[in-house]
């Protein structure tokens, strides 16, 4: 079965990363969810890796913060895409996760989405489009999403637009 691995290096990761899974959820893509620390649980992370891929995991999100290490160890583990995700967790909000997750080497790709909860959900987004060019339904799915948000713009405008 194809799926889509989130990785969090902390529990206290979760509150935000919710909102990725629940995304995932949402369109009926299947996910697995596990906490695991590229500092912390090193050999834990590289065992989940193997196994993970074997069992069909597609693309891997890694969610992390402060000198978020997590994404780009898993992106050495692998040639499957890796989104990461910065996490606010920190005096400096999430720029040092961001700073650390985006400044891969060349050769050694982490497609970095945006810091906390805006960054969780387009992390689940970017991993259902990177699964949808071989995935008709999703793809539907994905283009029926963005009709929706375009249709959502049109009704609140109005609901307040003043054009004379
Ligand atoms: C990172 O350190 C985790 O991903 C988390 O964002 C941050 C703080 O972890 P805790 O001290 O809350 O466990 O490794």
């Amino acid at each position: 079965m194809k799926f889509v691995s989130i990785i969090m290096g902390s529990k206290s990761d979760y509150d935000v990363m919710k909102s990725c899974s629940d995304t995932l959820e949402a369109f009926g893509v299947h996910y697995e969810l596990i906490i695991s620390s590229a500092h912390r649980s090193p050999e834990r992370t590289k065992t989940y890796m193997k196994t993970a891929e074997a069992k069909g995991s597609q693309v891997f999100i890694a969610a992390a913060g402060m000198a978020a290490h997590l994404a780009g160890v898993l992106a050495s583990t692998t040639v499957k895409p890796i989104i990461g995700v910065p996490m606010s967790a920190s005096a400096l909000s999430g720029i040092d996760a961001l700073l650390s997750t985006v400044q891969m080497p060349a050769g050694m790709p982490v497609a970095t989405v945006a810091i906390g909860k805006a960054g969780a959900i387009n992390s689940a987004y970017l991993a259902m489009q990177i699964l949808a060019l071989g995935d008709e339904d999703l793809r539907v799915k994905l283009t029926e999403d963005r009709i929706a948000k375009a249709k959502k713009v049109e009704m609140d405008s109005l609901e307040i637009e003043t054009i004379l």
